[in-house]
């Protein structure tokens, strides 16, 4: 055990079980005695916060693409200034329902902007800032769309509801991210129990812990 902290992000699909692992993930390692912050995107600062309502709301057209990753990487520069690099300073460990990666999958890979463009925003608005390790769950996006219905009565957000082609592109880019990143990204396949998946986060992560 050290006293240094570290950022781990977790990515998937809606409804892979990202939140629910974060929650196993924090637990397990306060168990081992560490200071933990669960934090999520869009979100996760006060700013960022009132950008969340801006992105998940309103019309499927309220946002050019442009727009959208310029918002997406505000709340994000905000998060990390206010929230992710206080806690680390103080050694703890911060858990994030999503980083950077979505904003390459979703609004690069299937909102149709270039890679370069949304790193560019990352570099600006975060320095670049990076997680030490990011859990990709896996998990077909009919499974992960039944989970998600099952929770949310069939009532998604402004980007959860757009169409099938949309979310398949989402994943095959964060299957690429992953292949192209293997010292940051672990695969988790995602369609086990709770408790199965749970032990696959940890196995994970187990070695910057
Ligand atoms: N977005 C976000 C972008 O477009 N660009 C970006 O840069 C960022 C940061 C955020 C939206 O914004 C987009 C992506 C999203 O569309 P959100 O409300 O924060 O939206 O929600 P999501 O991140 O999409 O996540 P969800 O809350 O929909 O799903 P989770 O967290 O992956 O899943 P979870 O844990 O809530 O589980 C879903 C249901 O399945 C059950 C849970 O109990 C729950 O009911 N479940 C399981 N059931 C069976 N077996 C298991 N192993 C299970 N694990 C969980």
């Amino acid at each position: 055990m050290t006293a240094r902290g570290g950022f781990i992000s977790l990515e998937g699909g809606e409804g892979a079980g990202k939140s629910t692992q974060l929650r196993r993930l924090a637990a397990a390692l306060r168990a081992r005695g560490l200071e933990v912050v669960e934090t999520r995107e869009p979100g996760g600062s006060p700013g960022a916060e009132a950008i969340r309502a801006l992105l998940l709301q309103g019309d499927e057209d309220r946002w050019t693409p442009e727009a959208e990753a310029l918002l997406f990487a505000a709340a994000r520069a905000d998060h990390v200034a206010k929230t992710i690099k206080p806690a680390l300073e103080r050694g703890a460990w911060v858990l994030s329902d999503r980083f950077v990666d979505s904003s390459i999958a979703y609004q690069g890979g299937a909102g149709g902007l270039s890679r370069q463009a949304i790193r560019a925003l990352h570099d600006f608005g975060s320095h670049g800032f990076l997680p030490d390790r990011t859990i990709l769950l896996q998990l077909p996006v009919e499974s992960a769309a039944a989970r998600a219905d099952a929770r949310d009565n069939g009532a998604a957000d402004r980007i959860g509801a757009r169409d099938e082609g949309y979310h398949a592109k989402v994943a095959g880019t964060f299957a690429e991210l992953a292949a192209e990143d293997p010292a940051r990204f672990r695969t988790v396949d995602a369609s086990g129990s709770i408790d199965e998946v749970a032990a696959s986060v940890f196995a994970a992560v187990e070695d910057i812990l």
